[in-house]
């Protein structure tokens, strides 16, 4: 009758301490989750401070074929990422265009490129480039495209001399044709085949 008492205590004593160690074990796993949930609350913070803004591009159908983020750089200028499908395959002219308005078919609604600078167009221009001009960017045989560019003459922020959300707002337009980075007023980069608006 003893031993058995005996044996039922030691049992008894070892349940507690595995199950006392199990909580402990527990507890520390459910404060890292929270330090982590905190972690990620701050990054969210971080990036609401920083002004994301999201714009989706139609074709001359009216067709949504293209969405680009837009984020402000730790430096100066926007950071583009272009994602898109059912575009025309190969190199295509892009640019930030003067006006927030895309009428399709043509586009020809968005004005010319935005150059608050007044300078000319292209990158291998002496006097360029227009601080919306941006790298061609590349259509995939299947007619996706990714890109991430920079757009580092240009700023989100409302009170910015350069400004994406002036009066008249801006837009981001897709060209037929790659731009060759030094023709007047357009790179010879043809019709607008796509349109945005930023800040909608
Ligand atoms: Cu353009």
């Amino acid at each position: 009758m003893r031993k058995k008492t005996v044996i039922f205590c030691t049992i008894l004593f070892f349940t507690f301490i595995l199950s006392a160690c199990q909580s402990s074990e527990w507890n520390s796993q459910q404060e890292r989750e929270q330090i982590n949930n905190n972690q990620e609350d701050e990054a969210i913070e971080t990036n609401a401070s920083k002004e994301k803004v999201l714009v989706t591009l139609m074709n001359s159908e009216g067709m949504q074929v293209a969405t680009a983020t837009l984020t402000e750089k730790d430096t100066d200028g926007v950071h583009i990422v272009l994602e898109g499908e059912n575009l025309p395959p190969g190199e295509h002219g892009f640019h930030i265009h003067e006006v927030g308005e895309c009428i399709p078919p043509d586009f020809e609604s968005a004005g010319g490129h935005y150059n608050p600078t007044n300078s000319k167009h292209g990158f291998e221009h002496p006097e360029g480039p227009h601080a919306g001009d941006l790298e061609n960017i590349v259509v995939n045989e299947d007619g996706t495209v990714y890109a991430e560019l920079d757009a580092p003459m240009v700023s989100l922020k409302r009170d910015h001399e350069n400004t994406l959300f002036t009066k008249a707002g801006t837009s981001l337009v897709i060209h037929a044709n790659p731009d060759d980075y030094i023709s007047q007023p357009s790179g010879n980069s043809g019709k607008r085949i796509a349109c945005g608006v930023i800040g909608e």
